[in-house]
């Protein structure tokens, strides 16, 4: 059994299992070489001679105990027949939908649009370096591609808060987007993936009142259908206050924490395994810091079933290695 299946089983495994997310990213220059000849994003997500090969890079680097496929939780709109394209300076950039017409999609069609993130995984999953380690496929929470469909761009710069407003027309698209998550899980894990991780990056906007039907409910639909897979389902509701209540509504196999959480109070009132939290930022700094942060999520998580990680996406100006000496630093105390 993989080290990552063994914490999740809640088994003792040596040292603390670690993967970081967006470790297959800009912050490796074998990734940015690549993406200079490939201009259009959406193109090399489904381009099945570069994937692998990217999903691989930082394994070649680095003893991870994963590797995650290279692709993008806007892949789902794409399929659903929503223009996305990134630039450069906006990121994500989405084009206008009409419900009936992403509710009239054809599951046929959309698995044929996504076949090379499917076949990739087939390759990658056979490849020797992924040996007693996990092939981790992913998916963006419902309310967290609500957001990119009805904003039409990144949350982060600007946030037209009155395209909110139409609860109804939420709830229809909310569907859609279940329906799709699940049938894109369900190829992945046919296709190889031993673990699902739901980022819900943008489920910190919700207000406490909306939190039962735009994050617990939505992420448990998801939670629920991965599990009869049988795969573990891990979940990444980052910017939300109240990660305990979180887990007593979904119910995922693993939490994974974000930076703004004590960790301490997560180690006391949580009794799943754990993910991340370690703030990227800091490996951005030196090596002493980095030594300090990492050993004090080691120390307060050693009785705990533990997956290190940070506690959101490796930064891009991120030097490889300093990623190198963190996971020294997990594998020597960890
Ligand atoms: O070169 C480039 O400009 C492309 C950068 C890039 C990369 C490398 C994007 C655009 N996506 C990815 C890959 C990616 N995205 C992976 C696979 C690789 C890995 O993890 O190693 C994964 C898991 C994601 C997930 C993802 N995409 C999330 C959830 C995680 C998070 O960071 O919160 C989100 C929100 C996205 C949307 C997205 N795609 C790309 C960008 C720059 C963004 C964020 C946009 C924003 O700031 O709102």
């Amino acid at each position: 059994m993989t080290p990552i299946q063994s914490c999740i089983l809640n088994r003792n495994t040596k040292t603390k299992p670690v993967w970081i997310m967006r470790q297959a990213g800009r912050y490796l220059p074998e990734f940015r070489k690549i993406r200079k000849n490939n201009k259009d994003f959406i193109k090399l997500c489904l381009n099945k001679k570069i994937i692998p090969t990217i999903t691989l890079q930082p394994l070649k680097r680095f003893d991870l105990d994963a590797a995650i496929i290279f692709s993008d939780i806007l892949m789902i709109p794409y399929g659903l027949g929503q223009n996305v394209k990134f630039t450069k300076k906006l990121g994500p950039e989405l084009g206008d939908f009409k419900i009936d017409e992403i509710s009239n999609t054809s599951k046929i069609n959309f698995t044929k649009i996504l076949k090379p993130v499917y076949s990739s995984l087939q390759n990658v999953s056979k490849n020797k370096l992924l040996k007693n380690k996990d092939l981790i496929g992913f998916v963006g929470s419902p309310w967290t591609l609500l957001v990119y469909m009805l904003n039409k761009s990144s949350p982060k710069k600007n946030l037209k808060k009155k395209i909110f407003k139409d609860k109804i027309l939420i709830q229809e698209i909310l569907k859609v987007i279940v329906d799709f998550t699940n049938l894109h899980i369900s190829q992945q894990v046919k296709n190889g993936a031993t673990l699902i991780q739901l980022f819900d990056s943008w489920a910190g906007l919700v207000n406490e009142s909306e939190l039962e039907e735009y994050i617990y409910v939505q992420n448990k639909k998801v939670v629920d259908f991965t599990k009869k897979l049988e795969v573990p389902v891990i979940c990444f509701p980052r910017g939300i206050k109240n990660y305990s209540k979180f887990v007593k509504n979904v119910k995922p196999d693993v939490i994974s924490i974000d930076y703004n959480v004590d960790p301490k109070i997560i180690g006391k009132n949580i009794d799943i395994p754990v993910q991340g939290g370690l703030n990227p930022k800091f490996l951005l700094g030196d090596k002493s810091q980095v030594k300090k942060e990492a050993n004090k999520y080691i120390e307060i998580f050693k009785d705990h079933p533990y997956i290190f990680n940070l506690g959101h996406g490796i930064l891009p100006e991120t030097k490889p290695e300093m990623l190198e000496y963190l996971i020294k630093i997990i594998k020597e105390n960890g």
